[in-house]
């Protein structure tokens, strides 16, 4: 849903500026630094950027998920660690407040959140749960008036710079699957976190990752989401159906940003006395790519609409999040063929596209389990209409 189209020009035509203008050309240096530069977040937060999906009310911008995934469509037509760097907070490490939150919790954190002054991070896996979150072992014991977490957080986003955490722990440790888990907000300043050192990645340089250790960390029992025990689980799977819709609107925005480097290399490289673009079997590459690409942005729009008409999306997020990031990894491989040697080489730059993609296979969900979740659904679906 769009609520004002002429807004929504406008937005979006700043975000293509802003990229275009300002992330294009940073994105050799954030590769070789693995940092944002400071003015570039600085000028995100001054564009709301970090307020996208925060409600009004709370200082943000409060998109619907279609507008959302139209501004995405342009941010993501660079460098992923740009976005990742208010993913975050727009996405998963915010939603679990928006979508399930107390009006207290929400009062507290999100105006902090939407001006970008606090970074929000989502603390799901550990080393022993990856797909099988549900298996988490985070413990967070009551004790009176607050509750003690103890465990260890793995491959978490953002987490040398998050001020809060979406932390899911385990509260009932006779219920060993979701039933167990609860959903905190947590101070990152709490006494008792620390943070292992940053993992080295195969790319997205600039978007940090680490372990986040939590030691007797005291966490007020207020700061359960919503708060209730035991649903932490069906809120980070509400969180992931929506950040699901968003990364796939990103795999979008990176294989159309791909697609136009390799299309554009094509109509200049000449070999064999012509454009290699007029060589059919390199138009093969292109089309197929286009179509998939139209393809997958359709499925998204479809999806991001579904979720604005307040329908259950977790299919549909999960056909998006599926096929948009396969659909960018094969723009990726095709993109480094048609680029030929200069495409394995570092300064043509769309061989660091093809590892920082490699990720959207993997993150909020692997291929395996959006498939999982889909068959389920099917299944689910078909057995209560034969029932
Ligand atoms: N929305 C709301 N509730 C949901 C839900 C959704 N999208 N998906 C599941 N639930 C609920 C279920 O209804 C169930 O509740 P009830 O017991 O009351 O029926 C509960 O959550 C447990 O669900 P389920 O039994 O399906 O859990 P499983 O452990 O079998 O598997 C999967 C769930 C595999 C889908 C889940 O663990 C998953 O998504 N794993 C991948 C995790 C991931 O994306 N990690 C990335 C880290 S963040 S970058």
């Amino acid at each position: 849903m769009i609520r004002d189209q002429e807004t929504m020009n406008v937005l979006l035509d700043n975000v293509a500026r802003f990229v275009r203008e300002r992330l294009v050309p940073n994105e050799e240096r954030v590769a070789e630094t693995d940092e944002i530069p400071a003015d570039i977040v600085n000028d995100m937060k001054e564009m709301g950027l970090f307020g996208l999906t925060i409600p009004e009310t709370y200082g943000g911008l409060d998109l619907t998920m279609e507008e959302e995934v139209l501004v995405m469509f342009e941010l993501g037509k660079t460098s992923p660690a740009f976005r990742s760097i208010i993913g975050t907070t727009v996405g998963i490490g915010s939603q679990g407040i928006v979508i399930d939150g107390t009006e207290e919790q929400k009062a507290t954190w999100l105006p902090k959140l939407a001006t970008g002054e606090v970074i929000a991070s989502f603390a799901l896996t550990e080393p022993g749960s990856g797909s099988d979150a549900a298996s988490l072992k985070t413990r967070a014991e009551r004790r009176g008036d607050h509750y003690v977490v103890n465990g260890t957080k793995r491959f978490i986003t953002n987490a040398p710079q998050a001020g809060m955490f979406t932390l899911m722990a385990r509260t009932n440790p006779e219920e060993p699957r979701a039933g167990g888990i609860t959903a905190f907000i947590v101070d990152a300043k709490t006494p008792g976190i620390s943070f292992g050192r940053r993992d080295r990645k195969m790319g997205q340089k600039g978007a940090h990752t680490c372990d986040v250790i939590f030691e007797d960390v005291k966490v007020p029992a207020q700061n359960i989401i919503g708060g209730k025990e035991g649903v932490g689980f069906k809120t980070a799977m509400k969180v992931l159906d929506k950040g699901r819709i968003h990364i796939a609107a990103i795999c979008v925005a990176v294989a159309q940003r791909m697609l136009d480097d390799a299309l554009r290399y094509a109509m200049e490289r000449e070999q064999f006395g012509q454009a290699i673009g007029e060589f059919q079997l390199v138009q093969a590459m292109l089309a197929d790519s286009q179509a998939e690409l139209y393809a997958a942005r359709c499925m998204v729009l479809d999806a991001a609409r579904r979720r604005d008409e307040g329908k259950n999306v977790s299919t549909e997020a999960a056909c998006a999040k599926l096929f948009a990031s396969e659909m960018c990894g094969r723009v990726a491989d095709r993109a480094v063929q048609i680029f030929g040697g200069a495409g394995y080489m570092a300064e043509y730059g769309i061989e660091r596209f093809y590892r920082d993609v490699r990720l959207f296979r993997i993150y909020e969900g692997t291929s395996q389990i959006q498939q999982i979740v889909i068959a389920r659904n099917m299944m689910r679906e078909a057995g209560g209409e034969l029932k």
